[in-house]
């Protein structure tokens, strides 16, 4: 039996993607490569920590629509939703890593049909969806080459970026306008209508390439607008000026909507992508490569600033308070919180407590290296407290508890 949809890596954009098509009624097949996000899946729970997700997922599978595999099976339509990282090579250590998106789309070969929909969901540099059909038609002449003159008329491909916030991303799924680059006009025609299921913004139609550079385009303008905001704060740091005061004062201008400062820039996507055009093309990507720098300098500057004021004390205790890239997620990667941590632990700054109340375990990263503690445990014992993460947790906090400490607000929640 073919599955109406076949949705490639479960992860934070495949999973909620393929189990709201299921529970639309489609029959969804979701392919995961490790074998224990497929067994939870098929147990109706989930992996990844997002707000109301094991509700969705659970509904999805208990429908009898969604079940998990290590393999594709025969689909109307497949998405590919796999990871696209760095890797580094002899001229650029932070080229992008297309090796998850050419196995998913090799592992179809197998089992698409005639007049299949192909869709690339990965946030990809420009090209990666003509590449992904070149890959597909490699493999089928490979695996069924009586058949590829029929398939090579029928396919098509397009790319559909999601756009979804960690933390939001159910509501996100539903409400955002959304992008259909296809290869041909009728790729897209074909995306916008599957998106159509459940998308209740508006659908744009375009081509491939457009859509890919679109995506990359919306992560770097934030990347950049962080950028700006975080290089005021190193303006205002020597000026002796409150970059937050100055920021909230400033956006009262009517065209003027500068970000927040922070401990840096994380996450997967906008610390990630921006560099996908600077691959592309570097010699023109300067404000772009520029911006990723400042942002990326930024946990530097929160480090050599821990590090001046825990050197007041004979042998201080540092309190971390977050480790996750941003509020209100457990999401740790590209996180720059853990990237101040472990520096702070590698250069033996003090005892150092970190409070995260999205983690049950010391990471992995800095076991052995730091202590786990309560909010006002840590605060209490603390000389330096450090705010990374502005989580919901840390908000209304009783500022008597931080007289006589040095405080350190990389998110300005304390002023
Ligand atoms: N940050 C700041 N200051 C700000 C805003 C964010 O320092 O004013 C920091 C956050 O703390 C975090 C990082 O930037 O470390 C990224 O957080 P985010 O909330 O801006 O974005 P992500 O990475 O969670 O999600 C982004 C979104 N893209 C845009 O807003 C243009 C989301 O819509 C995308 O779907 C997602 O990337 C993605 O998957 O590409």
């Amino acid at each position: 039996m073919s599955h109406d949809l076949c949705v490639l890596g479960l992860g934070y954009i495949g999973l909620p993607t393929a189990s709201i098509f299921a529970t639309r009624g489609k029959k969804v097949l979701g392919v995961d490569v490790v074998p224990r996000v497929v067994d939870t899946i098929n147990r109706g729970e989930i992996h990844i920590e997002e707000p109301d997700l094991d509700v969705l997922v659970r509904a999805a599978v208990h429908s009898g629509n969604l079940r998990a595999a290590l393999t594709p099976e025969p689909a109307q339509t497949f998405v590919v939703a796999v990871p696209t990282p760095f890797r580094a090579t002899a001229t650029n250590p932070k080229a992008p890593d297309l090796a998850y998106v050419e196995a998913a789309t090799r592992s179809i070969a197998p089992v698409v049909a005639a007049g299949s929909l192909v869709i690339l969901e990965s946030t990809s540099p420009v090209g990666t969806t003509e590449l992904m059909r070149d890959w597909l038609f490699d493999e089928l002449a490979k695996v069924r080459p009586a058949e590829v003159a029929a398939l090579r008329g029928s396919l098509l491909f397009a790319h559909c970026p999601e756009r979804i916030l960690p933390g939001q991303m159910l509501k996100e799924l539903v409400a955002n306008d959304r992008i259909a680059g296809g290869l041909t006009p009728a790729a897209a025609e074909a995306a916008r209508d599957l998106y159509r299921i459940f998308c209740v913004g508006e659908i744009f139609l375009t081509d491939a390439r457009t859509a890919e550079m679109c995506k990359l385009t919306e992560n770097a303008s934030r990347d950049v607008g962080i950028a700006f905001a975080n290089e005021l704060s190193l303006i205002c740091d020597k000026l002796g000026i409150d970059v937050w005061e100055l920021i909230k004062l400033a956006n009262r201008h009517p065209r003027v909507k500068i970000l927040q400062p922070g401990p840096g820039v994380g996450g997967h996507c906008i610390a990630v992508d921006p560099w996908f055009i600077v691959d592309a093309a570097p010699e023109a990507a300067r404000l772009i490569r520029t911006a990723r720098e400042v942002n990326d300098a930024k946990p530097h500057h929160v480090i050599e600033r821990v590090k001046a004021c825990a050197a007041r004390f004979r042998s201080p205790t540092i309190a971390c308070l977050g480790l996750a890239f941003k509020a209100d997620v457990d999401d740790l990667r590209e996180s720059p919180a853990m990237d101040i941590v472990q520096h702070l632990a590698a250069d033996n700054a003090g005892r150092l407590l970190v409070v995260e109340p999205h983690v049950a375990d010391v990471p992995a990263a800095l076991r052995g290296r730091v202590e786990l503690a309560a909010l006002d445990a840590a605060v209490a014992a603390a000389d330096v407290v450090v705010l990374l993460v502005n989580h919901r947790e840390f908000l209304p906090f009783d500022r008597r508890k931080l007289e006589g400490k040095a405080v350190i607000d990389t998110r300005g929640v304390w002023r």
